[in-house]
């Protein structure tokens, strides 16, 4: 595959390097070397305030003191979700309430919401990494900044909002949701840059199209994308139907929120890890050990500056690669996100993404982005069906022919068998936020 990214003259430029934050100028060996000295304050921390790591490090027999070296942090015991929802609501804190500044939650879809806290402290320092994040991105000072993350319990708004003032820019808090009105306020106020989610930026550019409004028209320069897995193909779509650069955001409520890392403008090859902030491995997530970097596996985070609530070798979930420094020599990036190990379809024994199919079905000419994933067992077997909308301009006999390859193409990149349904333009639901892309039928006697 040969999408090259951006295929018109750019209309942002990458960040002066005069603007960097000093630790974006480190060499590695001095970026590991505070590394060292904030990981050992963080585990002592952690140990002395939350009895919850207290417990675990007792249990696993490893004492702060342990940490020598950064590879001694292979020695600690991973925290999980689990931790925090068996600590709910405020088990996880490291200061008393009082300290407490602001608090977010994530609801997940089982079980009990995931809390977090932060400390005066901790707000400034996310604001900071967000600002950097958008910096990186080619979002300038000055600029309008349209968000469009969800405000409230979910961190994508307030983060995201409190970064762009940070850099210097106007923010505006639309929100998420209310298409029209999210239409009608970038046509009016004209804003530089978008911040949502890549698939509510492709319902706002569907929503455009259905009204007679050209994507490309817009004012709009630059798009920071993020909350959940987008693929190369994505960003070509998104950048040739609105004319823009569209760059990465990664990020998790349990380890700050969005901003942990953020894509550089002049490389979009994947996020650089804030890491004078964040320690990052791979590991494996069956048999739990540390990966090299380059491995795909799963990410999990240390974090070294928090205050309200440390966390030790948080098992993200998100499974990637630890890829070198670019446009950041001293920081790693993240490859793209494949999915959450807890978001893989296993199909008769083969395992598969939603990402895999956006892929693959991007590259099919007559198929659009809008599509799910419905698994059902009709037979006491598993059976799979992506339900995808032909594109406006895509005539039914062309579809059904673009159904059939991209069967086969699943069939030969994935290796799994599944039906396609073709479903007509604007007839599948659209994201407001985070897409739900899987429906798991298997239990409702389908
Ligand atoms: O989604 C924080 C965020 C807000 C990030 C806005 C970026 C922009 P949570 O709701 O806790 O926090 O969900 C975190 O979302 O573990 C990943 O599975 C997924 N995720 C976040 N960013 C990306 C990304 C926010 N850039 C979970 N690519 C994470 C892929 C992402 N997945």
């Amino acid at each position: 595959m040969n999408i090259t990214a951006g295929t018109k003259a750019r209309k942002s430029t990458p960040a002066e390097p005069e603007t960097l934050d000093p630790e974006e100028l480190m060499s590695r060996d001095e970026l590991e070397a505070l590394q060292l000295q904030r990981l050992q304050h963080t585990v002592a921390y952690a140990y002395e305030r939350v009895p919850m790591y207290k417990q675990k490090f007792d249990d696993a027999g490893v004492h702060p003191s342990d940490l020598k070296e950064l590879a001694d942090l292979g020695k600690f015991p991973y925290t999980d979700k689990e931790d925090l929802r068996q600590n709910y609501p405020f088990g996880m804190f490291a200061v008393p309430q009082q300290e407490v500044a602001r608090i977010h939650a994530s609801s997940g879809t089982t079980g009990r919401a995931t809390v977090v806290g932060y400390t005066k402290g901790d707000l400034e320092r996310w604001e900071t990494l967000f600002a950097r994040s958008l910096r990186a991105s080619g979002v300038k000072r000055g600029w309008k900044v349209h968000n469009a993350y969800g405000y409230g319990l979910f961190t994508g708004g307030l983060g995201a909002h409190y970064g762009a003032e940070k850099l210097g820019c106007t923010v505006i808090p639309m929100s998420g949701g209310q298409t029209e009105k999210q239409i009608q306020l970038i046509q009016d106020f004209e804003p530089d840059a978008i911040l949502c989610t890549p698939t509510y930026l492709l319902t706002i550019v569907d929503a455009m199209e259905q009204r007679g409004i050209d994507p490309a028209g817009t004012s709009l320069k630059v798009a920071v994308l993020g909350a959940e897995p987008w693929t190369e193909e994505m960003r070509h779509e998104l950048e040739t139907k609105l004319d823009i650069d569209a760059c990465d955001i990664y990020g998790l409520s349990e380890v700050m929120g969005p901003g942990v890392a953020g894509e550089c403008i002049d490389y979009k090859d994947g996020s650089t890890i804030w890491e004078d902030h964040f320690r990052p491995e791979i590991v494996d997530p069956l048999t739990n050990t540390v990966l090299p970097d380059g491995e795909p596996g799963e990410l999990v985070f240390t974090s070294l500056t928090k205050e309200a609530m440390p966390v030790i070798r948080y098992r993200t979930h998100d499974l990637t690669r630890l890829l070198p420094g670019t446009g950041r020599p001293n920081m790693r990036r993240i490859g793209r996100i494949t999915g959450r190990s807890d978001d893989m379809i296993i199909l008769r024994g083969v395992n598969l993404f939603p990402t895999q199919i956006e892929e693959i079905a991007l590259r099919i000419p007559g198929l659009s982005p809008h599509f799910v994933l419905e698994i059902t067992r009709p037979h006491r077997m598993d059976e799979l069906t992506v339900k995808i909308e032909r594109r406006e301009d895509c005539s039914t006999e062309t579809a059904a022919a673009a159904a059939k390859d991209l069967q086969k193409q699943i069939k030969i990149h994935v290796g799994s068998s599944c039906r396609i349904e073709i479903a007509e333009p604007g007839t599948l639901a659209r994201s407001s936020g985070k897409l739900r892309r899987i429906y798991d039928l298997r239990n409702q006697g389908a």
